[in-house]
Formats: C-alpha cells, sequence, structure tokens
C-alpha cells in the first residue's frame, strides 16, 4: 500500500461519547442526557454521564493519542458545555477545558479537527422544537461563531455537522436516537434545518479569514441492487437517494433530488428562497464516514427492502465490505467532485475479550487493513483521498446500544477507567511508523 507523505491519519471521537462529566463546570442538558436517562431507550439505561471520564482523563488520553503515531485527532465540541442556554452566554469553563486538550494535543505534535456537532444538541433548544424549528439553524451559526473566534487561531480543519441523516431519520424519523421523535415526513424538514445550519456555519466562517479548512461529515452508504431486475434496481435508487445524494445533491449541487417526489413533497413548504444557494457554497473538503454498504430489492410495492448480507458482519450487524469504500470514493468523486475526500470514521465493532492483559482483536485489524487497502486503490485511481480517521480511539458509549458495543482501538474497563491497546491499535501504530 502506498500513501503519499502528507496524507493525514488520524483517530476519531465525539464529545457526548467519551467526556462524561454531563454536570460538571456549568455544562447544560443535552438532548442525550435526557434521552439516555428516559426509560428504554439506551441498552441496559447505559448514559453518557461519566463515559470514558475523558474531560478529566484527557491528558491521559493524547498521550495515548501521541504513542499511536496520528497526525491528527477529530473530537467534537459539546455545544451545551459551551453555551449552556444553547444560545447567548458563553460558558468560559467549558471553552477553557477545549482550550486545555487542544493545548495538550499541539504540545505533542497532533492536529486538532473539530467537530462543531456530532449530535449533543443542548435540550433547552430542543424544548423550542429542536431541528424541526428552522431558527436553530441560526443558533448554530452562533455557537459557530463562538467556536471560531475563541479556538480558531489553533484549528486546522473545521466539520460542521456530522452525519446529518443520522440527526435528521434517527433523531425525528424513528425516534432510535435522542429526541426520540417518530414522524418519518417531518424528518426531512429537521434534515432541511442541519443543512441550511451547514450554510450558514460555512457562511459565517469564510468571513473570518481564517486559515482552517471547513466541510461537512456525511454518513454514505452505497445501495447494491440485489439482482438485475430493472424492479430492484429502481429500488436501490431511492435508498441511495434516501441515504446518500439527499445530502450530497443539496450541498454540492443545490438541489434535492428531483426523482424523490415524495420526499420532495415532505421539504418543500421547509425551504425559502435563497436557502439552497447558503446550503451549497463551496466546501474544502467532503468527510466520509464509512462502515457497510446497502443490498437491496424491491417489495411488493416496489420501495426498498435490506436483504440479508451476503459476507460476515460485524457486532453491529454491519456487513464487512471493503470494496463498497471504493466504489464509493469514486462514485462521489466522480459525481459531486474534484474535492478532497477524508474518511472521517471507519472501524467495527466486535466482542472484545481481555486476555491477561491483551486484546487479540483480530477481526477489527482485518477490518481496518482491508478498508485501508481501499483507500491507497482510491488514491492509485487519481481520487483526491487526503486523509484516514480510525473510529474509535477509545470504546465509548455507542448511542442506543451503551456500552455493549466496542468500537474502539483502545480498550476502556468502564470500572476502572483503565485503557488497554488493542492488538489492533498496535497494528496501527506499526502501519503508521511505517
Ligand atoms: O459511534 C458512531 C459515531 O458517533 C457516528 N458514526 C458511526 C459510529 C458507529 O456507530
Amino acid at each position: 500500500m502506498r500513501f503519499p507523505e502528507d496524507f493525514v491519519w488520524g483517530a476519531a471521537t465525539a464529545s457526548y461519547q467519551i467526556e462524561g462529566a454531563a454536570f460538571e463546570d456549568g455544562r447544560g442538558e443535552s438532548i442525550w442526557d435526557r434521552f439516555s436517562k428516559t426509560p428504554g431507550k439506551v441498552l441496559n439505561g447505559d448514559t453518557g454521564d461519566v463515559a470514558c471520564n475523558h474531560y478529566h482523563l484527557f491528558k491521559e488520553d493524547v498521550a495515548l493519542i501521541k504513542e499511536l503515531g496520528v497526525d491528527s485527532y477529530r473530537f467534537s465540541l459539546a455545544w451545551p458545555r459551551i453555551l449552556p442556554e444553547g444560545k447567548g452566554s458563553v460558558n468560559q469553563k467549558g471553552l477553557d477545558f477545549y482550550k486545555r486538550l487542544i493545548h495538550e494535543l499541539l504540545e505533542q505534535g497532533v492536529s486538532p479537527a473539530v467537530t462543531l456537532y456530532h449530535w449533543d444538541l443542548p435540550q433547552v433548544l430542543e424544548d423550542l422544537g429542536g431541528w424541526l424549528n428552522r431558527d436553530t439553524a441560526k443558533y448554530f451559526a452562533d455557537y459557530a461563531q463562538v467556536a471560531f473566534r475563541e479556538l480558531g487561531d489553533v484549528i486546522d480543519s473545521w466539520i460542521t455537522l456530522n452525519e446529518p441523516w443520522c440527526s435528521a431519520f434517527l433523531g425525528y424519523g424513528n425516534g432510535e436516537h435522542a429526541p426520540g421523535k417518530k414522524d418519518f415526513p417531518s424528518h426531512f424538514r429537521a434534515a432541511h434545518h442541519l443543512l441550511l445550519g451547514h450554510g450558514l456555519v460555512v457562511e459565517g466562517y469564510r468571513q473570518l479569514n481564517l486559515g482552517a479548512d471547513i466541510g461537512i461529515t456525511l454518513n454514505l452508504a452505497p445501495q447494491y441492487p440485489a439482482s438485475p431486475d430493472p424492479r430492484d434496481i429502481a429500488a436501490a435508487r431511492k435508498a441511495d437517494g434516501f441515504q446518500n445524494r439527499w445530502y450530497l445533491d443539496p450541498i454540492f449541487k443545490g438541489r434535492y433530488p428531483s426523482d424523490l417526489e415524495e420526499f420532495m413533497a415532505y421539504v418543500s413548504p421547509a425551504i425559502q428562497p435563497g436557502d439552497l444557494e447558503l446550503i451549497s457554497q463551496p466546501n474544502d473538503f467532503l468527510g466520509i464516514n464509512f462502515y457497510s454498504r446497502g443490498l437491496v430489492a424491491a417489495d411488493a410495492n416496489g420501495e426498498p427492502q435490506r436483504q440479508k448480507p451476503e459476507r460476515s458482519v460485524t457486532a453491529m450487524g454491519w456487513e464487512v465490505y471493503p470494496e463498497a469504500l471504493y466504489d464509493l470514493l469514486l462514485r462521489v468523486h466522480q459525481d459531486y467532485g474534484p474535492l478532497p475526500l477524508y474518511i472521517t470514521e471507519n472501524g467495527a465493532a466486535y466482542e472484545d475479550v481481555v486476555e491477561q492483559g491483551r486484546i487479540k482483536d483480530h477481526k477489527r485489524q482485518a477490518y481496518l487493513e482491508e478498508h485501508i487497502a481501499q483507500c491507497a486503490r482510491a488514491i492509485d485511481s487519481g481520487i483526491p483521498l487526503q486523509g484516514y480517521y480510525v473510529w474509535s480511539l477509545l470504546d465509548n458509549f455507542e448511542w442506543a446500544f451503551g456500552y455493549d458495543r466496542r468500537f474502539g482501538i483502545i480498550y476502556v474497563d468502564f470500572d476502572t477507567q483503565e485503557r488497554i491497546l488493542k492488538d489492533s491499535a498496535l497494528w496501527y501504530q506499526s502501519f503508521l511508523r511505517s
């Protein structure tokens, strides 16, 4: 495998999943605090109250990041830590935590890549309608301005949103994530406001003339038809529209996919003049979170029906299909490029066993190796892929699955907060050294 000298190697996390300290130093309540404490929403009743206690152990964690040898660390800011009321007055202690973390990273020669929104909306804003409320997009842009002004001189890369499909569909469509609303039609409004928020943030960022790049991270998954039957092909196309093009098209083409008429009817009332121009202004890069593909057949009504995986699956039930990463990169490059691309997340959950202080997670290691090989293939084909971040640095709070699913290349004992480098981390470390 060959990679350019300046290829960025990284590892990623997100605030609610690792920080803990949910009630400290003036942090406000987030939708995930509320949701995780609602009985039946998260497996085993787990919450992010303590998580990896990264808020207190960040120095040790940065030392591990350094030990791994990555160039960059992607983490997210908790909006309710910085603006406990979602808007208005700034919580200096919350900001100071991120300043300490960034200082530590820079001291260790690790470049900080910051996500502004990785799903922990302040609960007070949800009480005003959350992402169903158009004003939330504006509050998001105001919060981003605080982050840019306070941290903008030391950040190398900004990501506006992480996976708006998840925030919109899982949060407002099927209710599997916070805030747990279940209304399929209205989740398109939430998605539109998230995209609008992205546009406003980028617009505000450009006015500050800071040097770092800014982009967005989407969770993309190629949808393959289960057979050459035209009905399956049409169903796969619809699934692709729902999962991928609904976000890619407005951001990079300034329009929603016109073949999805039913969805257009849901979103149209939310679109105001100028919205799509705002949403589609230039990004410096696109971040892609890739885990798996979809295999789709048409049901009796021609609607997409997810098919059983053909190959092995991870502990999430997600099929391991590395070639889909290459197909995806090629397609994004051809249809939406040229544009610098980053894999901002890639990784796998498996059941880990600690044997005499060691975790032989060879399936995770193989998963990473096979996906990194597809990145090399993409670069060989001329696709401007510029970086790769493993998800995740640490085992952490895996949303509705709580602590039951482990994605980390570093094991976390949630009783003692001990960290152990899994074999996959040792492999990544030696791969990066070589
Ligand atoms: O843990 C999540 C992350 O927060 C967003 N992308 C997918 C990961 C695995 O489910």
